[in-house]
């Protein structure tokens, strides 16, 4: 299917692995649009990036016709609303719809709060206790909030196709399948992921999903992880005497 073109031109700052960005790269996948990319080397940050892009130095930056806009939420939200027969949120201003847009955003929440800050804890202070952490927020928090195997689709809600629920979750849950898949999640930690009946289900379909493989570079991906890693154990070495 060729791209649509959007209403005015949209380039967008971002960096491979990032997985704030990477929900915008999944937005537009999903809305499968025309834009530009310049990729940010964050750990060295070009001038006009800063100067004239985004003072904050932060990705996903998207400018949208000179406009330049920032939070990976509100720019996901903002191609949501520009291609609203994407379906990224259902249409019309329904009870039904009230609720759907209400309970996917408590997932988000739930899957923010609850589970990316253990995932952190692996990348950033190579907590040992990390992995286990997350295989009982993801069991405890997420899968409640799942549908039940029995419907029709193993997305948010029972859907067949991506929400904005997906959108905003996916490139953390992604990395977290990478890392198992990797054995930086230990086997038993992951296996225990992948046979929790709805996350389990959720998490195959979001690696099945096009805009998912079409975005995700797990090669650079891993790369980085494991400087990270590295870094973090560094720092969690005690000095030698
Ligand atoms: N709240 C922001 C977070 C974005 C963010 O922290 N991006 C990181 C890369 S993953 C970044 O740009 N870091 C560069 C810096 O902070 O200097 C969002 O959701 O867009």
């Amino acid at each position: 299917m060729s791209q649509r073109t959007p209403p005015q031109k949209m380039t967008l700052y971002s960096s491979t692995n990032c997985p704030w960005a990477a929900r915008s790269l999944i937005a537009l996948a999903e809305a499968n649009v025309q834009y530009e990319t310049v990729e940010i080397d964050l750990d060295n940050k070009p001038e006009f990036f800063l100067k004239e892009v985004n003072p904050q130095g932060k990705v996903p930056t998207l400018d949208y016709a000179g406009e330049k806009l920032i939070e990976s939420g509100p720019i996901a939200e903002f191609v949501a609303d520009l291609f609203p027969d994407v379906g990224l949120w259902p249409q019309g201003s329904t009870e039904e719809t009230a609720l759907f847009k209400l309970r996917a955003r408590i997932f988000v929440e739930t899957f923010i709060t609850k589970v990316v800050p253990n995932w952190a804890g692996i990348l950033f202070r190579a907590d040992p206790a990390a992995p286990a952490a997350i295989l009982s927020a993801v069991e405890g928090f997420v899968e409640p909030l799942l549908p039940e195997t029995s419907s029709a689709g193993p997305f948010f809600a029972g859907r067949t196709e991506f929400s904005m629920a997906e959108v905003l979750t996916a490139p953390f849950a992604a990395r977290i399948d990478l890392m198992g898949r990797n054995g930086i999640v230990p086997a038993d930690v992951y296996e225990k992921l992948q046979k929790l009946p709805r996350f389990g289900r959720w998490m195959k379909a979001v690696m099945e999903r096009k805009s998912i493989k079409d975005t995700f570079d797990e090669a650079s991906n891993l790369a980085k992880i494991k400087k990270k890693m590295a870094l973090a154990q560094e720092k969690k070495t005690p000095p030698r005497l």
